[in-house]
């Protein structure tokens, strides 16, 4: 009788360009840091450099473990940006950050072309929510030795909320993941350098009647028996606005809740706008979990 598990064990560690980073303490706090004008729910309030070198050493300050610096909003129906425009937003804060701040820093990018220089500046991970759509991405992170986030999404952020459909939204997310991490380890990435990400609110079904973000969340477990790191972005995203009725600004109880099911369904990673409270849920959930 065979006895090898088909189910990988939870992933311990992240292989990043700066080296390996410990998941199997705590789970990483990853602060959000938009230097966009439009970002849907912080943007221009840190399109200034100097507020948002600010803004992230007080994220640190708070306890993030990494930064995630983006130029280009991805909110549904928004417009693509020229890869020079999202470079010119996000290499000097990079090259800023580097020197200011001791935690990792991670590009959100969907191009290689602005990947490539935000490395050379300072990133050590690539947060790719289009999860390979640029065919010049594996080979940066391989050549690199980048962190690697692979995000699902349907179709691009323009489109991606017309008529999303599912025959069941964790296998077809888990399907899609395990076919992206096949072609980055088939392009030379390590395995323990990819990290996933279901993509909450990216082609999601939410305020129908169907609540496809929640489902994702109750079922992650599916997601980290893949293996890798699994980053969960729910912060303040329209799922919960539909859910509790609520506007933008009063998503953090919902963003909270959301980050503390992740955290308990074994998230390794939460992407949050609100650091200094999540950091406080996620050491609880997890000091609950692990007793
Ligand atoms: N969500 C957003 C952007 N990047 N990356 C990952 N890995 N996971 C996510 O869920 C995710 C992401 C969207 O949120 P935000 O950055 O706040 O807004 P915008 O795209 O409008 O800049």
């Amino acid at each position: 009788m065979k006895t090898t598990s088909a189910v990988a064990t939870r992933a311990r560690s992240w292989r990043i360009r700066t080296g390996p980073i410990a998941l199997d303490k705590r789970p990483l706090v990853m602060g959000i840091l938009n230097v966009t004008p439009d970002s849907f729910s912080d943007g221009g309030r840190f399109f200034d450099r100097q507020a948002a070198v600010a803004h992230a050493q007080a994220m640190v300050l708070e306890g993030a473990d990494l930064i995630d610096v983006g130029g280009e909003s991805t909110r549904p129906g928004s417009d693509p940006v020229l890869a020079s425009e999202e470079a010119r937003r996000v290499l000097p804060v990079l090259s800023e950050l580097a020197r200011r701040v001791d935690v990792p820093l991670s590009v959100d990018t969907r191009k290689a072309a602005v990947a490539e220089p935000a490395i050379e500046a300072g990133a050590a991970i690539v947060n790719d929510v289009s999860a390979l759509s640029d065919p010049q991405m594996a080979p940066l992170a391989a050549r690199t030795g980048a962190g690697l986030v692979l995000m699902h999404m349907t179709g691009d952020p323009k489109t991606m909320q017309v008529a999303p459909h599912y025959d069941d939204v964790v296998r077809d997310v888990r399907a899609f993941l395990q076919e992206r991490i096949r072609i980055a380890r088939q392009t030379g990435v390590p395995t323990d350098a990819i990290a996933i990400d279901p993509g909450l609110g990216f082609g999601k079904r939410t305020g129908a009647g169907i609540e496809d973000n929640a489902t994702l969340l109750r079922r992650l477990g599916e997601l980290v028996d893949l293996g890798h790191p699994v980053l969960v972005g729910a912060s303040r995203k329209s799922f919960i606005g539909n859910i509790l009725g609520v506007p933008m600004k009063d998503r953090l109880e919902g963003s909270l809740a959301a980050a503390a099911v992740a955290t308990w369904n074994g998230a390794h990673i939460l992407r949050v706008h609100e650091v200094r409270q999540t950091r406080r849920v996620v050491d609880l959930v997890n000091a609950i979990r692990s007793a």
